[in-house]
């Protein structure tokens, strides 16, 4: 049944750190609503496309997103009014074409973004499937092993640890629902060792504890012993998986590290840390372990590390299968981190996968560290079969609701759940663990 979009809304509502983003309602001739929200970056990507704000600095200190919400009012809705919802393709690079500019800065990523999505939404639940089903391109839908950032640094807390993102992975988990309780406990282990050892327990943007630590290594170390605490094998039932973000701690040519007094280091040095890290930590994926110019030292991670280690790209390739492809060139990485809002469409997001899968890449399908109750990222991760999911701690809510929509979609797929038990496998067990 061919159900054509007859009107479509926006408003701008809040998102997780209370700022404005906006949400998007498309309506069908046959009555079907779908509905969607796009997320926002704090370390984003030089190259991502553009998220339109306001810059009127008496509203939301510039960050209001009215103009975006004009923009699907006036030109995007009279656009699209009468097209097949399920035309998602053809209504994507209607968009793109509309915008007129390379990355979006026209009408804005975020509100050609939010019209896309819900497309996607509307289309779905009028063809009547669930919506991991109606975006399934038989690429083996299968629940994701999460990655869950327990312990949160760099821009996502005002905290010592330089490094944003320290990760568990439940690799050794055998369903997705025993991967959620392997976390959850290793999360709880975490609390209370933080506050036995006089931390703050408070959490950041991600939902993650934010401790004052004395050393990136610390972090590790706890992480480590929380697996322990929690009657869990490091590195066999729960891995690590970091996300330095190095652009983010990148000055003057030189990665500056405050916890470690700051430390200015070249790349190669920076390297050195990763591979003594691999080798004392059960660590199995570092993404953005440089900054987003940095091949060189992307290739030379790779070639050092590549072999045992997944290494992924999130700000050198924003998603953007221009620079995938650069990367899949120079072999400067094995994995890609994806995400809808710094490409812009849901097409666009399948071509940067589709171009993964084709030179046998991993790809790991993310959030933003600014979230919402949406969870259209959930239902995509399992429709785009990647096995690989990061969707922030097993806290606040903004994260949770992605949990539970795969929790949910877990029991109805039952006996026909695919879950990728050991995705991932430590190389050299740690002196800490072993
Ligand atoms: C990242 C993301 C998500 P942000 O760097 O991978 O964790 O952070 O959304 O702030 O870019
Ligand atoms: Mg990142």
């Amino acid at each position: 049944m061919v159900s054509r979009i007859k009107s479509i809304r926006s408003l701008e509502v809040l998102d997780s750190r209370g700022f404005p983003t906006i949400r998007t309602w498309v309506h069908l001739e046959d009555g079907t609503v779908g509905v969607a929200t796009v997320p926002s970056g704090a370390s984003t990507g030089e190259n991502e496309a553009v998220e339109l704000r306001d810059g009127d600095p008496s509203r939301f200190g510039g960050k209001g997103v009215l103009k975006a919400i004009e923009n699907v009012t006036h030109q995007i809705a009279p656009a699209l009014k009468g097209m097949d919802s399920t035309g998602q393709e053809i209504i994507d690079r209607t968009m793109i074409e509309l915008d007129g500019t390379p990355n979006k800065a026209r009408l804005g990523a975020n509100a050609i973004l939010s019209v896309s999505m819900a497309t996607a939404v509307a289309a779905a639940k009028c063809e009547g499937y669930p919506l991991y089903r109606y975006l399934d391109r038989d690429f083996g839908a299968r629940l994701p092993v999460p990655m869950m950032n327990i312990l949160n640094g760099g821009k996502h807390a005002d905290n010592s640890v330089d490094f944003q993102e320290f990760m568990i992975m439940p690799v050794g988990a055998e369903s997705f629902s025993q991967a959620m309780q392997y976390g959850a406990d290793v999360f709880h282990a975490l609390k209370r060792i933080l506050h036995k050892k006089g931390y703050a327990t408070s959490v950041g943007d991600e939902g993650g504890f934010a401790p004052d630590l004395k050393s990136n290594d610390e972090a590790c170390d706890l992480i480590v012993e929380a697996i322990g605490a929690a009657g869990l094998r490091a590195g066999d039932d729960v891995a690590i998986a970091l996300d330095p973000a190095a652009t983010s701690f990148f000055k003057d040519g030189k990665y500056e590290l405050q916890a470690a007094q700051g430390k200015l280091l070249e790349a190669d040095e920076l390297l050195s840390i990763y591979q003594d890290w691999v080798q004392r930590y059960p660590i199995v994926s570092i993404e953005d372990g440089f900054e987003e110019n940095d091949w060189k030292a992307f290739v030379a991670q790779t070639v050092l590390q590549g072999g045992h280690t997944q290494i992924v790209g999130d700000d050198l390739y924003v998603t953007n299968t221009k620079f995938i492809q650069k990367g899949i060139d120079k072999e400067a990485t094995n994995a890609v981190l994806i995400k809808l809002n710094q490409i812009g469409t849901v097409t666009e997001t399948i071509e940067a996968i589709e171009l993964c899968r084709f030179a046998g890449w991993n790809y790991v399908v993310s959030h933003r560290s600014g979230e919402t109750e949406d969870t259209f990222l959930a239902d995509f991760t399992v429709a785009m079969g990647g096995g690989q999911i990061k969707t922030g701690s097993l806290s606040r809510s903004e994260r949770i609701a992605k949990y539970n929509r795969l929790l949910e979609i877990e029991h109805e797929l039952g006996d026909k759940a695919n879950f990728p038990t050991g995705i991932l496998k430590v190389w050299q067990k740690g002196s800490v663990n072993a």
